[in-house]
């Protein structure tokens, strides 16, 4: 009934104030109700509860398609013309999901002196919302296979680091095109992430030479004062039988988003890939949205415990290819991504 009374109304907004009339006579009613000593008072009518909007399927072998195409561009190496493919490929697509886009173009100083042309791309819908969450991955690629045995100074395909992590995000703007939740949402791809120093880049100085894009996002956000009420980032997240545990840096800065996804995981499903484990923090994107940009942000990455640095086993090696994307992943990824989105009010 009060949803009614809402519906209504803006209906009569939209038939250009033929009602203005009877409106007018209602109000000078009301008060003139509330001028009478014994009459009741007229209540607020109370705002009535946001609509239920069911949570979209996400279809994995669209999201499978959506790492394909960016494969197929090459290596997204910085400075190179399929990267440059590649962002214009990605800034279209978006625009065709209806969102409105805006491509952030930077410069920074890589670890070995190169200078980077970035382009971070940025897509908002409902951008007038103010309850807003902002989804992130980064859609650059490594221009080295530093952990391959072989052909170490040549690009790697990047199909999950990098690829995976866009084509969820990809499939859910598609998703979104097709119906808007009750909530603001922008989706960021960062880039220039992983230009950063081969080993040992657990080391400080040496990790910021990753994350280059994010950096130079948190410090100049696109619109001043952008404080969305939380991000996810999605680094790594296309592996078969990939498991996605709670990474400390996300546990100390936003203990609960993690448990608000690893919750919407497990209510459909996917807690075999989603693991209630608390594993070491490690410097990504969301270290930088967290401690500059300061947006309570998450990272969900694949964590291995059999491997030297915890990442999967093909992590910065030519192994890093189409065949060892799983669409299953992509779907426990991106259907709780949705389940996320839809159920926010
Ligand atoms: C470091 O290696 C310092 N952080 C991991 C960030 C990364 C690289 N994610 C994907 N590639
Ligand atoms: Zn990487």
């Amino acid at each position: 009934m009060e949803f009614l009374i809402r519906s209504k109304r803006q209906e009569a907004r939209s038939k250009n104030h033929t009602h203005l009339g009877s409106w007018l006579f209602i109000l000078a009613s009301l008060s003139f109700a509330a001028c009478q000593p014994d009459k009741p008072k007229p209540v607020d009518i109370p705002t009535p509860p946001a609509k239920v909007v069911p949570t979209p399927d996400f279809n994995q072998d669209s999201a499978f398609q959506f790492v394909k195409k960016q494969v197929d561009f090459g290596p997204r190496v910085p400075n190179s013309a399929p990267h440059a493919k590649c962002a214009e490929y990605l800034t279209e697509k978006f625009k065709s999901y209806k969102a409105d886009v805006i491509v952030q173009q930077g410069e920074a100083k890589a670890f070995d002196g190169k200078v980077l042309k970035m382009k971070n791309i940025i897509a908002q819908w409902q951008p007038e919302k103010t309850n807003r969450i902002m989804l992130c991955a980064h859609w650059d690629t490594r221009p080295f296979a530093d952990q391959d045995k072989t052909d170490i100074n040549k690009p790697i395909d990047g199909a999950n680091d990098g690829g995976s992590g866009v084509a969820v995000l990809l499939e859910v703007g598609r998703q979104l095109a097709a119906l808007q939740p009750n909530i603001g949402v922008d989706i960021i791809l960062f880039d220039a992430e992983d230009y950063g120093q081969p080993d040992g880049g657990m080391q400080k100085e040496q990790a910021n030479s990753y994350c280059l894009g994010s950096q130079y996002w948190a410090t100049n956000k696109h619109k001043q004062d952008y404080f969305p009420r939380y991000a996810i980032l999605l680094d790594m997240v296309g592996a078969p039988n990939a498991t996605f545990t709670m990474e400390g840096g996300s546990v100390q800065f936003a203990a609960h988003v993690v448990k608000k996804v690893w919750d919407a995981a497990s209510r459909i499903g996917y807690s075999s890939y989603f693991v209630y484990d608390k594993t070491n923090p490690i410097t990504d994107d969301h270290y930088y949205l967290n401690t500059l940009a300061e947006i309570p942000s998450i990272d969900i990455i694949h964590y291995d415990p059999a491997t030297k640095y915890h990442f999967p086993a093909v992590w910065h090696t030519h192994n890093d290819n189409l065949q060892n994307i799983d669409p299953k992943t992509l779907k426990a990824v991106g259907q709780t991504l949705l389940e996320v989105v839809y159920s926010s009010q």
